[in-house]
């Protein structure tokens, strides 16, 4: 039996953004005897189904987005004679889907570390069971990414897991009912390991797939401490300790290494803790800026982000400390006004982000937004071409409408315009070049110039455009920037560079094929 993981995607560009880190991790989670799966991530090129032999399994990963293209990939699958798994936050969130849709054998819900061998076990011996439950894997078990797969030159960026889960509990976001509030940090060995086989390879940017790279504040020690609580203040303290390990670690490594992960804006009052990512090349962050308003920020459970003049000077201590920003905002929320546009866009610039994103208002599934929507539309939610909209991911994209919550004063149409003149604002040539002036030398600002356009055409044009030729543009456009960005980001391999002494004891790195935690499956 072969085994196939397939990461759908309807646009191909040939050359992509970030590795899909789940594939690299499943198939390290692919027992040797099967072999090396063959990987086929659909944002490089499409899955080619004669490649696929009757008994082989295919295992499908999704997320809401792209769950429409997994389902056709999964009935091709099926109708060639295999094996038929899904696993990812969709699959987990809606599985029966998988089975109505997407022509399943079996759907794995939760973490596919450690169930993915059970699954594979099965379709091996003809016998899948219909649910594997993969639950939440204790950070000890997180499985390191098998990266001596990866196709050459075909990304800029790798992804690299610190932690997983965040102790917040924003509206629109899934990640903490999904993976759950209680931080799971791996081990610092595990992260340094995968990040020297990286740059062995030539990758110097590596994004941290973490929810939020800032599990314990400042606030929530003192809140501790206010309560008199001694244990959980030991715990907090043990957690925060564990990230200033990694940092000091990652410090370590190779100079021209730059890291880029997800983080709390409150981060931005802790020194301490900005210091020690900058020693240790995390010179980029996502911070989700949401809102510009308090209402806005109330609106999404989000009030522990600050608001007006505070928000820019707060966001302001990331560059002062050589942290670069990409913050990102939200359109569409009830609070929003035709001036809350003009007024984000002033406020992007004032708090020196060095890039913006600017999504609508999405109800994602899992989410308590999605939850609240669903209820408002009652049990006969109005359809497109049969569709309820409460499924709108599978509407076929260019019947989808692109707001899904009414505005109280802005009609669908008017947001979607606005919002994309102000990705026309942030990222028009004027406006990067400013922002480019932040870079060291020639060869930076290139980089800085098309990624900042390449960004743009992946995200703006192609998510939020009505208009399909002007998608099917931006995708060219797309396809033709990543290829000099690509070239931009890669470094001179370091095929002799030395895994720390601390880190060599550890089998981090190696996949579990060597360190099978459960042998008996054999
Ligand atoms: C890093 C990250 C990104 C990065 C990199 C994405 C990439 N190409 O890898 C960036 C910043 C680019 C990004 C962008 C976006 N992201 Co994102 N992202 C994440 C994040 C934080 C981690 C993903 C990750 O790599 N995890 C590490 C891997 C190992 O874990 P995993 O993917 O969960 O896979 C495990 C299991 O799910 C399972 N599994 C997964 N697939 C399969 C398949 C099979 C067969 C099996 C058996 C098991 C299995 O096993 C794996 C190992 O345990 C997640 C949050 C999260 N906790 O998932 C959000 C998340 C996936 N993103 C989300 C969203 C919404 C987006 C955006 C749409 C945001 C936006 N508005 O622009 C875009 C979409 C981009 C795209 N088209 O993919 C949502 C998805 C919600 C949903 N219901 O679909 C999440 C869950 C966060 C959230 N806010 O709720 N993202
Ligand atoms: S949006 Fe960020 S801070 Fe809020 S719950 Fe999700 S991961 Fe946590």
């Amino acid at each position: 039996m072969h085994v196939h993981l397939v990461n759908p995607s309807d646009a191909s560009f040939g050359t992509a953004v970030i590795t899909p880190r789940w594939m690299f991790v499943l198939a390290s989670a692919t027992p040797a005897h099967f072999g090396d799966p063959t990987l086929w991530d659909e944002t490089l090129e499409h899955f080619d189904p004669l490649r696929v032999q009757p008994g082989d399994t295919v295992g499908i990963g999704i997320h809401t987005g792209n769950a429409l293209r997994g389902y056709e990939v999964g009935r091709i699958a099926r109708e060639r004679g295999a094996w038929v798994v899904y696993g990812g936050i969709h699959a987990t969130l809606y599985p029966e889907e998988s089975f109505e849709r997407g022509a399943a054998h079996a759907v794995v819900k939760g973490d596919g570390d450690l169930i993915w061998q059970h699954a594979l076990r099965d379709c091996a011996m003809g016998t899948p069971e219909r649910l594997y439950e993969g639950g939440r894997v204790d950070a000890e078990s997180f499985v390191s990414a098998r990266w001596d797969l990866l196709p050459k030159n075909k990304y800029m960026w790798a992804s690299v897991q610190t932690v997983r889960g965040c102790a917040k509990h924003c509206s629109f976001c899934s990640v903490w009912r999904t993976d759950g509030q209680k931080p799971r940090q791996r081990s610092s060995e595990k992260v340094v390991n995968e990040i020297v086989e990286l740059r062995r390879q030539g990758f110097r940017f590596i994004a941290l797939a973490d929810d939020n790279f800032y599990p314990v504040t400042l606030t929530d020690l003192a809140l501790a401490e206010r309560q008199n609580n001694p244990d959980q203040l030991r715990k907090l303290k043990a957690i925060r300790e564990e990230r200033f390990e990694l940092m000091a670690r990652l410090a370590e490594l190779p100079r021209d290494l730059v890291f880029f992960t997800q983080i709390t804006m409150e981060s931005a009052e802790d020194e301490e803790f900005l210091r020690a990512m900058h020693k240790a090349k995390i010179l980029g962050a996502l911070v989700g800026v949401e809102a510009v308003t308090k209402e806005g920020l109330k609106a999404v459970y989000k009030d522990f982000n600050l608001s007006g003049e505070n928000l820019a000077n707060r966001l302001k201590k990331f560059r002062e400390h050589g942290i670069h920003i990409l913050g990102s905002f939200i359109f569409g929320l009830p609070s929003d006004r035709p001036d809350t546009f003009e007024a984000t866009q002033l406020m992007a610039k004032q708090a020196r982000l060095t890039f913006a994103q600017f999504v609508m208002l999405t109800p994602f599934p899992g989410t308590v937004d999605f939850e609240r929507w669903e209820k408002s539309q009652g049990s006969e939610p109005e359809a497109v071409n049969g569709v309820p909209l409460t499924r709108y991911w599978l509407i076929p994209h260019e019947n989808r409408p692109k707001m899904f919550m009414p505005h109280p004063s802005m009609s669908s149409e008017e947001l979607r315009a606005r919002t994309q003149t102000v990705w026309d604002q942030f990222y028009s040539w004027s406006a990067i070049w400013e922002r480019s002036r932040c870079t060291p030398n020639l060869r930076a600002r290139l980089a800085f110039i098309f990624v900042s356009k390449l960004y743009r055409q992946m995200y703006a044009n192609t998510g939020i455009s009505t208009d399909s030729a002007r998608r099917s543009r931006a995708t060219s456009w797309a396809r033709l920037l990543a290829v000099p960005c690509l070239k931009l980001f890669q470094g001179k391999p370091m095929p002799d560079l030395a895994m720390p002494e601390w880190a060599k004891t550890a089998t981090a790195g190696v996949p579990i094929a060597a360190v099978d935690p459960l042998p008996v499956l054999r």
